[in-house]
């Protein structure tokens, strides 16, 4: 067939520099002229489209299936058959989890994927979009990468775009597009298939066969096939058990981000009267979770050690770990756990990017963040259903419920009392000012006392990646104090409007006392010390979180 390539010239557009996970902004930004075409082209600028010897290379596509992703999809294929891709593989109807697209990278030893998604923000005309490039690991492209395509969108020119009609994401199969193919794929089968390899189905389907009762929230995003296939066609879960099961647009006006303010429909089912034995929850693009028990919170940095110290139990991780790792803001529970195993432990910043190298490398198995993050070696991206699964094999095989694990938990570490207080939608400026003060104020706060603490050490995290030696500063201040207790403040990036300042919590019982508090009530000197040293109220005018994790 003739190729008809079009060279569209175009001029840079100011501000596509990715985030914590890709590039975000509100859709109709994304929607505007040239916008999504000068950032695709970008990242085939640096990626490249075609190998050494010519050859066009394969890439993976989908997303979480928002608003746009329909027809974004088919701008991409366009562009990746105009700069000389030999094949995309398409998850049906534009639709990948962001795990399962990392699978389908890795499965089939392609050179990388494109994900349309910003993740768990809402989605809708008037809200979020965002698509992010992961390399032939299966991973989110390191900074060096995103750092270039950035620089590529400063200086672009023009972007190459095929005439042609769309291709028909509706079909499985193999479709041509100017020359590349084009492989629309079930979203959901090889990443199943994955999920019965790891884990021992036949003792959770037993589970359920006795009367376990468990709800999932799909969130009306990406998740709801996947965990209904899953959870109720193979594990035998009763029907009804995934609820807000089909990806909408707009995720039915939800927010899609698996936390208790968010999810919490689930919340007050799992903490009412006859609740079921579990709950879980997925974000828009299924990469992270949310657990409850029946009565009881699970917090993902406590999820990450529990996984951690219990993944033996599944037949896929029956070998044992080589290491944990965890974002610095997440708490110190899993540390104790790998010290009991005696197994690597590392501190990585936060986003899953950097949780690549130690993966690949094999120095880690396991992997979480505080947001509600949690993975293994699997894949390269944190994986909502993969942990539901790991807590459903660890229930079957321990027998019991939710709160003894995380009791007996607590009694052989000791608990991290954790909390995250998030300040949203603070005018930027004041929230980069606030923090500028905090990284001056960093020397003199060694040896002061708040709140009858003392702060034993205070810094801004950097961190240099054991593997490949790259340096990533400023990745947020943290204070340590003498008593194990500790605040992390850092802004978000991954948010569209304004800034949101992320304070995070930890406060250390060794037990047997103290060890069944309220997480907020046993924080409170930690909360008010976050809040007089950061003179959060002066800054931002906030004195109270809009959301807290
Ligand atoms: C947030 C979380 C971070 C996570 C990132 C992407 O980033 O804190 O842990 O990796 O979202 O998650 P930030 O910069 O806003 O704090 V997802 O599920 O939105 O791709
Ligand atoms: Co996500």
């Amino acid at each position: 067939m003739t190729q008809h390539v079009t060279a569209v010239a175009t001029q840079p557009i100011a501000g596509q520099k990715p985030g914590t996970s890709g590039l975000r902004k509100k859709t109709p930004v994304f929607m505007g002229r040239h916008y999504l075409e000068n950032f695709i082209q970008s990242i085939f600028d640096v990626i490249g489209c075609r190998d050494e010897n010519g050859k066009g290379k394969t890439f993976v596509l989908g997303g979480d299936g928002r608003y746009f992703n329909d027809r974004a999809a088919q701008v991409i294929l366009r562009m990746a058959a105009a700069n000389g891709a030999g094949r995309v593989i398409v998850g049906q109807g534009a639709i990948l989890s962001t795990p399962a697209a990392s699978h389908l990278i890795r499965l089939n030893k392609t050179d990388g994927g494109i994900i349309m998604s910003a993740s768990h923000n809402p989605g809708g005309p008037h809200e979020d979009w965002g698509v992010k490039f992961n390399m032939a690991n299966g991973g989110p492209a390191p900074e060096a990468k995103t750092e270039a395509m950035y620089q590529r969108t400063l200086e672009i020119s023009e972007y190459r775009i095929l005439e042609a009609q769309d291709v028909d994401l509706t079909r499985i199969g193999r479709q041509d597009l100017g020359g590349m193919i084009v492989d629309v794929v079930d979203p959901v089968a090889d990443y199943a298939a994955l999920m019965e390899s790891l884990f021992d189905f036949a003792a959770i389907r037993a589970m359920f066969a006795g009367g376990f009762r468990m709800r999932m929230d799909g969130m009306c995003a990406v998740t709801g096939p996947y965990a209904t296939e899953i959870l109720e066609n193979r594990l035998g879960a009763a029907p009804g058990t995934v609820v807000n099961k089909v990806p909408l647009p707009d995720f039915g006006g939800m927010h899609p981000d698996p936390n208790p303010t968010w999810a919490q429909a689930l919340m007050d089912e799992m903490f009412a009267d006859a609740a079921p034995d579990f709950g879980a929850a997925s974000d828009g693009d299924g990469d992270r979770n949310m657990v409850v028990g029946a009565g009881i919170y699970v917090s993902p940095s406590d999820s990450l050690a529990v996984l951690a110290a219990n993944a033996h139990l599944a037949p896929g991780y029956k070998a044992g770990l080589k290491g944990i790792a965890r974002s610095m803001p997440t708490s110190a529970a899993a540390d104790r756990v790998a010290d009991a195993l005696g197994i690597g432990k590392y501190e990585t910043p936060t986003g899953w990017k950097f949780f690549g190298n130690l993966l690949d490398a094999g120095k880690a198995t396991i992997c979480g963040e505080e947001s509600f993050g949690t993975g293994s070696d699997h894949v390269r991206e944190k994986d909502g259903l993969w942990a539901v699964l790991l807590w459903l094999n660890i229930l079957a095989v321990r027998k019991q419920s939710v709160a003894e694990i995380l009791a007996e938990h607590w009694a052989k570490y000791g608990r991290n009392y954790y909390s995250r207080h998030d300040f949203e939608a603070i005018d930027a400026a004041k929230a980069e000012a606030m923090m500028q003060a905090l990284r001056q104020a960093l020397p003199a706060l060694r040896g002061r006392k708040f709140d009858g603490m003392r702060v034993s050490t205070a810094d801004d995290f950097a961190y240099t990646d054991p593997v490949d030696g790259s340096v990533s500063v400023k990745q947020g201040v943290r204070v340590l104090f003498q008593d194990g207790s500790r605040i992390v403040y850092r802004l978000s990036g991954t948010g569209t409007e304004g800034a949101t300042l992320r304070v995070y919590l930890e406060r250390y019982a060794a037990g047997p006392d103290g060890l069944d508090l309220d997480a907020q009530a046993a924080l409170t000197p930690v909360i008010r010390a976050a809040h007089d040293m950061a003179e959060i109220a002066a800054h931002t005018g906030r004195t109270t979180p809009d959301v807290i994790t």
